[in-house]
């Protein structure tokens, strides 16, 4: 019998006890699985960086940390962290992801917003390009940049994917590092960010990166907010080099009332809904990962700290 916690905020906890006994049972896998077990009989840690849990010192028989989230950038920093910790990798996350990217592409390109916001009711007839003259560029090319590039190349769009390391994604145009991220911004009709939140990602996007995209580009966020300076998006959206941005993700969440994106007329705010971790899914990929580590395998979709991702 294996002890697992489960650190996360109360309200998940109704999500997930069913989901995650039932995957427990499905991999054959006895465990007491509790919101509230004595740290040094803790086995696994299914964790979201939210939850009260932030000393992971007396948890000292436990073999991994398995996020509820992709991203991590609230953990790699904890010093007291010292076993494997593994991110959210979910097909139902990656699902909602590849949706929500694909519907907000569709929207910049097919310029919807002029007939669907259209208070003078003008009669204005303008043929879009087809998708193969369109240029899509993905910063990330992770599981959920992979996924997204792959569908929008299904609709026919010509994408280009930028990651930190080669990649070879079929009918993708990959490039990497700093020379492949000037070609990449040169051909971002529409550009999506899908990178983690890292010292190297910071404000990748700001006033000298975002002047080499075409004029006029249009810009999806829903990796983090801290990939991009805020005042020179505002910068480019006035000088109308960027013409619009779809905004998931910031700096500050909630945003706040006051922030200038609320108000500007060429933002889409969205409340950090882009993809969501889907419980019956995330607990399958969670006990896999408890299911390798009694099996002596090794982890999957391990965070290296170093990196930050
Ligand atoms: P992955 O870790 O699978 O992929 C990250 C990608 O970013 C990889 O391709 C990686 O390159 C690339 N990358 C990282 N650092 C750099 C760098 N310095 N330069 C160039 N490329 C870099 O992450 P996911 O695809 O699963 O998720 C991406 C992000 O999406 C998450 O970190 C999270 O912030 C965000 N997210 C947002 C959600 C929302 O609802 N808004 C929901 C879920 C996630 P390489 O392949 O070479 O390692
Ligand atoms: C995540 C997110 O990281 O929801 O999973 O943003």
């Amino acid at each position: 019998m294996i002890n697992i916690l489960f650190a996360a905020r109360p309200e998940r906890w109704v999500t997930y006890e069913q989901p995650l006994h039932d995957a427990l049972d499905a991999a054959g896998i006895t465990a007491h699985l509790a919101q509230d077990i004595a740290p040094t009989d803790v086995d696994y840690i299914i964790y979201a960086p939210n939850s009260d849990l932030q000393d992971f010192t007396p948890y000292t028989r436990a073999r991994a940390v398995l996020n509820l989230w992709a991203g991590v950038e609230q953990i790699t920093g904890n010093e007291t962290l010292k076993i494997p910790l593994a991110r959210m990798v979910d097909p139902g996350l990656t699902k909602g992801m590849v949706e929500w990217v694909t519907g907000h592409v569709m929207r910049y390109h097919l310029g919807m917003d002029a007939h669907i916001v259209n208070p003078s009711h003008a009669w204005e007839v303008f043929t879009p390009p087809l998708a193969q003259e369109r240029n899509i560029v993905i910063l990330g090319l992770g599981a959920l940049g992979t996924a997204c590039a792959q569908t929008l190349l299904g609709l026919g769009f010509r994408v280009t994917g930028w990651s930190r390391s080669p990649k070879d994604v079929q009918g993708v145009n990959c490039l990497h590092g700093d020379d492949g991220l000037n070609k990449a911004l040169e051909l971002a009709e529409i550009a999506v960010t899908l990178l983690p939140d890292t010292s190297s990602t910071t404000d990748i996007l700001n006033a000298q990166t975002l002047a080499m995209m075409p004029r006029g580009a249009f810009l999806i966020n829903p990796g983090r907010g801290p990939l991009i300076d805020d005042g020179a998006l505002i910068g480019a959206l006035d000088s109308g080099q960027i013409a619009h941005a779809t905004l998931d993700v910031f700096r500050t969440e909630p945003l706040p009332k006051n922030d200038p994106y609320w108000a500007h007329p060429q933002v889409t705010v969205t409340p950090h809904i882009a993809a969501e971790t889907r419980a019956s899914t995330a607990s399958q990929a969670v006990v896999e990962n408890i299911r390798r580590g009694e099996a002596g395998e090794p982890f999957l979709n391990l965070v290296d700290r170093a990196l930050g991702y």
